[in-house]
């Protein structure tokens, strides 16, 4: 389609975090403080999602646990700055358009595509005939996230960049197979020092919050103590650290160290190294815990303040989701009547 032609689409951003366990310094670092950089830049309407239908689709969560983590998750994103008036938090299973989409995009991506997931690879293990046929389809829900609210941009972790080209390629595939230029082609935004935090344990391996070993990821509800150790006891090398980024090839431990130092200072790794080439690991840890539980202690606080409050945390969801609703309820009725759904008649 040419330019002339092309629909201009609001500039919008839409991201989402599972409430699949606590929160990690991964997620913070790499989508959460992310968010509230688009959310106070302006530029953009943001839509932040608690998906909570994404979580029940790799293992088993009792309802008490899932219904904590989507508070807590809640409670994570408005004390690390996310403000529900500016943006609107919602949680997945309140806003019924995105299962609703979900659907139409099954039957728009193909069996192939989802194959090809590594996160599916990864998530479904050597057994995949075992593994839930939500999980398969884990990427056309979050495809439907996106585009029932005809987002633009799209911040998340390196991770997730391979579900954003699918959900690319379902917009083009669906936009193509009915002759219309509905569905945006969504740009991901993957940027700074920690798009991939790293284990603490095992520097080839992403900070998870199902990861079994709890030492292998700072919690955003560590405690100071808890946080320096977890620091002290990261797997490093020998050698002192370089001075130049090169000198971290090769060296994954200490390469995820120096990220996660530049990310919470909000300097570039080049910056960090000239101020602490040369130190041995000894002395860079505790500069790090130092950092670590400066940013994160305000955030840990917060939240456990706003936990006490748990039916004002459920009055901001109910209020989001109104106000995605009339978003999104628009964008499915005219998505049913592309494909040629008979709409419903006032009797
Ligand atoms: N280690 C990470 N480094 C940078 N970004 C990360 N993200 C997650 N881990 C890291 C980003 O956080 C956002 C939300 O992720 P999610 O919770 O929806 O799912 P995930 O990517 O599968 O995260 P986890 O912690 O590994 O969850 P589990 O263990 O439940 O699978 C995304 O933008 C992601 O990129």
């Amino acid at each position: 389609m040419s330019d002339e032609t092309a629909t201009t689409f609001t500039p919008r951003v839409f991201s989402g975090i599972q409430p699949s366990g606590g929160l990690t310094l991964g997620n913070y670092l790499g989508a959460m403080k992310r968010f509230v950089d688009m959310q106070d830049a302006g530029t953009h309407e943001t839509v932040y999602c608690m998906v909570d239908l994404h979580a029940i689709t790799a293992k088993f969560l009792d309802p008490d646990t899932l219904r904590k983590n989507t508070r807590e998750l809640c409670a994570g994103f408005i004390a690390a700055g996310i403000d529900p008036e500016t943006s609107i938090l919602i949680n997945q299973s309140q806003v019924p358009e995105h299962a609703q989409l979900a659907w139409i995009f099954n039957c728009v991506a193909r069996m192939g595509w989802m194959q090809r997931m590594t996160q599916w690879k990864d998530k479904a293990g050597k057994n995949q005939q075992n593994a839930s046929l939500g999980l398969f389809a884990y990427p056309a829900l979050m495809a439907a996230d996106i585009l029932i609210y005809h987002a633009t941009h799209v911040p998340v972790g390196e991770d997730q960049k391979q579900h954003l080209e699918l959900t690319r390629d379902i917009a083009i595939k669906f936009n193509h197979d009915y002759g219309v230029d509905f569905f945006p082609v969504t740009e991901p935004v993957i940027e700074g020092a920690a798009t991939r935090v790293m284990s603490l344990r095992d520097g080839s391996k992403k900070m998870s919050k199902s990861d079994p070993s709890d030492a292998s990821r700072i919690n955003l509800t560590d405690d100071a103590d808890t946080i320096a150790k977890k620091i002290r006891k990261a797997k490093t090398d020998p050698d002192a650290l370089p001075s130049e980024v090169d000198g971290l090839q090769d060296r994954a431990e200490a390469r995820n160290l120096v990220n996660i130092y530049a990310a919470l200072s909000e300097q570039s790794v080049a910056e960090v190294l000239a101020e602490v080439g040369g130190k041995q690991f000894g002395e860079f840890k505790p500069m790090l815990s130092d950092l670590a539980v400066a940013k994160m202690a305000p955030i840990s606080s917060e939240m456990a303040r706003l936990m006490d409050d748990q039916a004002e945390i459920d009055r901001i969801l109910t209020r989001g989701a109104e106000r995605a609703r009339a978003i999104t309820a628009p964008i499915l009725r005219q998505t049913y009547d592309i494909i040629g759904m008979v709409p419903p008649v006032t009797l």
